[in-house]
């Protein structure tokens, strides 16, 4: 499938695919939904999208470049505003900017682990990132959410194990708070899409058991 051309649409929260062959999926928790669907985070037309940053908030490849590229400079400019008031963002934290060109009209801005075998508590600080994003989207009235794999690319965690805790982290999230109607996880590439399939897979299975 073209990676650019992953589109979906909102209606109401709910997902509308409107092309036949994208990868795709979407169940329900409680009333919000949570959808997974291979594709580009930045032309999501969710209110918020996430940015897997670095603590200094400037920008880097990855992600995090093309959200800055797509979105425009203004969104550097309010990160940079950030940091000289607040300082270095510590990783699990987030914060938020507006969205600049981007459809998105926020971007929370997240700093993953990087991976070093699991021993520094890499698992809490990144189901931290995604709890921490989606209480900040709540607090700012901001209904749907789209995320990438936080922290499975530069920063090399293992994306099976990232899976399983990002999963958990937002169905966990959605079951226990209000405010949220959607949130999707916008996977790149296909091999990512289909870790995140079966880790959400296991998650429903295990609560039918
Ligand atoms: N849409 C969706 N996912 C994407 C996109 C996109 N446009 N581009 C890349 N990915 P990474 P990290 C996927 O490295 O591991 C930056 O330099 C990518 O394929 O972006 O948290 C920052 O400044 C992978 O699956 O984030 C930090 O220094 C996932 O996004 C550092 O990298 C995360 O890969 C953060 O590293």
């Amino acid at each position: 499938m073209d990676d650019q051309k992953a589109p979906s649409m909102f209606q109401r929260g709910f997902t509308f695919v409107l092309k036949g062959d994208v990868n795709v999926v979407s169940v329900k928790i409680g009333k919000p939904r949570l959808s997974l669907i291979q594709g580009d985070l930045t032309k999501q037309p969710t209110q918020a999208i996430v940015n897997a940053a670095n603590s200094s908030l400037m920008g880097g490849g990855g992600v995090d470049g093309a959200i800055h590229r797509a979105g425009g400079s203004s969104i550097l400019k309010e990160c940079q505003e950030i940091v000289a008031r607040d300082g270095r963002l510590p990783t699990g934290q987030a914060v938020v900017t507006t969205g600049g060109r981007l459809l998105a009209k926020y971007v929370i801005h997240t700093v993953g682990p990087v991976w070093t075998g699991g021993r520094r508590d890499e698992p809490k600080l990144l189901a931290d990132c995604y709890r921490n994003s989606l209480r900040l989207a709540q607090e700012k009235g901001i209904r749907t959410v789209s995320f990438p794999s936080i922290s499975t690319g530069a920063f090399r965690y293992p994306v099976e194990q990232a899976a399983k805790v990002a999963v958990k982290a937002v169905v966990d999230f959605l079951r226990d708070s209000e405010g949220i109607d959607e949130v999707i996880f916008v996977l790149f590439d296909t091999s990512t899409y289909r870790v995140y399939e079966d880790a959400l897979k296991a998650v429903k299975d295990n609560r039918r058991r």
